[in-house]
């Protein structure tokens, strides 16, 4: 099996909206593997860094200004093709355009409050992981496995 990591962060509009629970629930009970998580104020170097493919791009300014607004809850979640059946969890960019069931979905309205962030492919998520997480994750084997994978 091939096992990947995806890098997961509530934004500031979900931490203060109460939404972290409901998120790490819908991971969790989908059977993925909870790596890393920690609730931290981001500086604005790091948040440059993170988005730093939409560099030069109109809303690039407002983006760090609101990442960097309020706590973010980041975290790395570990399983079978996580990386894309995250994103697909998590729903479309503009949250109007995002199917109900879906984290962006079902919260969500405006595009600069679309309450999560999820790597949008492998070699992203190593590089964000690496980011956020340059102290490493945690190690361990949870005793469901055999219950979630054939
Ligand atoms: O990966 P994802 O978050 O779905 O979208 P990106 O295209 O990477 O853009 C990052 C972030 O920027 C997006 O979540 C909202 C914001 N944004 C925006 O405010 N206006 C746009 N036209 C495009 C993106
Ligand atoms: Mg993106």
């Amino acid at each position: 099996m091939v096992t990947e990591q995806s890098f997961i962060m509530v934004k500031p509009d979900g931490v203060q909206r109460g939404l972290v629970g409901d998120i790490i629930k819908r991971y969790e009970q989908r059977g993925y593997t909870l790596k890393g998580l920690k609730l931290m104020n981001v500086d604005k170097s790091l948040a440059e860094k993170h988005y730093e493919e939409h560099q030069g791009k109109p809303f690039f300014p407002k983006l760090v200004d609101f990442i960097t607004s309020g706590p973010v809850c980041a975290m790395v979640w570990e399983g079978k093709n996580i990386v894309a059946a995250g994103r697909t969890m998590i729903g479309a960019t503009n949250p109007q355009a995002s199917a109900p069931g879906t984290i962006r979905g079902d919260y969500g309205i405006d595009m600069g409050r679309n309450i999560i962030h999820g790597s949008d492919s492998v070699e992203s998520a190593r590089r964000e992981i690496g980011l956020w997480f340059p102290e490493g994750l945690a190690e361990w084997t949870p005793v469901a496995k055999p219950w979630i994978y054939e």
